[in-house]
């Protein structure tokens, strides 16, 4: 089986992890947070990538894609290796690029289907109060004020115009992300609903 994909997008702490975690109780699919995976090469004593992405997480930067799209396919692959049932991924947090898209067009396209986008979308205020408030105890390098004005910076020049892309091939499934979380649930509950 193909594995069939649903991309997560939105700026940061537009509330794509804590969705996808609720979409994973009702829901048949794998959650693949590309920022989770990241940080957990950056942490591995002999990766010869963390010193490179802690920078760039801490710049608020995307991470080239090589790395990225090796993570991901690994995770992908342990994943149905497992249980062959698991074949559906929520990829959270990438395509974040141009670089991004065509690094998951030369290594995953023929190998997998991307049904649709999930985008969560959330004014900037609202994602940095978020993200200040979860950069309390989340021990995170990037929720702090310097960090998430580059975040923020890189979500409109990098990352809109690969929402905008998808939008215009109508994949774009659009959910108010400013509202409450179990508010939020109700409407990405109606979309997984009817797409299946
Ligand atoms: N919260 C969530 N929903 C709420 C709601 N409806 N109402 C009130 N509060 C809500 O939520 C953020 C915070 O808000 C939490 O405290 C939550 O309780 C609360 P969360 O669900 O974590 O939001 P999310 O959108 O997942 O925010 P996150 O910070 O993870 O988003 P980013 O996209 O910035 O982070 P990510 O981990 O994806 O990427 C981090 C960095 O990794 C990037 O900046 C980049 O440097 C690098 N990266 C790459 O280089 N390439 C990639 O492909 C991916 C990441
Ligand atoms: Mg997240």
């Amino acid at each position: 089986m193909k594995p069939q994909v649903v991309f997560v997008l939105g700026g940061p702490g537009a509330g794509k992890g804590t969705q996808c975690s609720k979409i994973i109780e009702n829901y048949t699919y794998t959650h693949l947070s590309a920022g989770d995976l990241l940080r957990a090469e950056r942490e591995r004593p002999d990766s010869e990538y963390g010193q490179l992405i802690a920078n760039y997480i801490k710049e608020g930067k995307i991470v080239p894609v090589t790395i990225t799209i090796n993570l991901l396919k690994q995770a992908m692959e342990e994943t149905m290796k497992k249980d062959e049932k698991k074949f559906r991924f929520l990829i959270d947090g990438f395509p974040r690029n141009e670089d991004n898209l065509q690094g998951w067009n030369s290594v995953m396209d023929e190998k997998a289907d991307v049904k649709f986008v999930l985008f969560f979308d959330c004014s900037n205020e609202v994602c940095i109060n978020r993200c200040l408030e979860r950069g309390k105890s989340s021990g995170r390098t990037d929720d702090n004020r310097e960090s998430l004005q580059k975040r923020i910076q890189t979500y409109l020049q990098s990352t809109r115009p690969i929402i905008d892309l998808y939008q215009s091939q109508g994949k774009v499934r659009t959910v108010d992300a400013s509202r409450g979380v179990d508010e939020v649930f109700a409407d990405v509950k109606a979309i997984l609903d009817k797409e299946g």
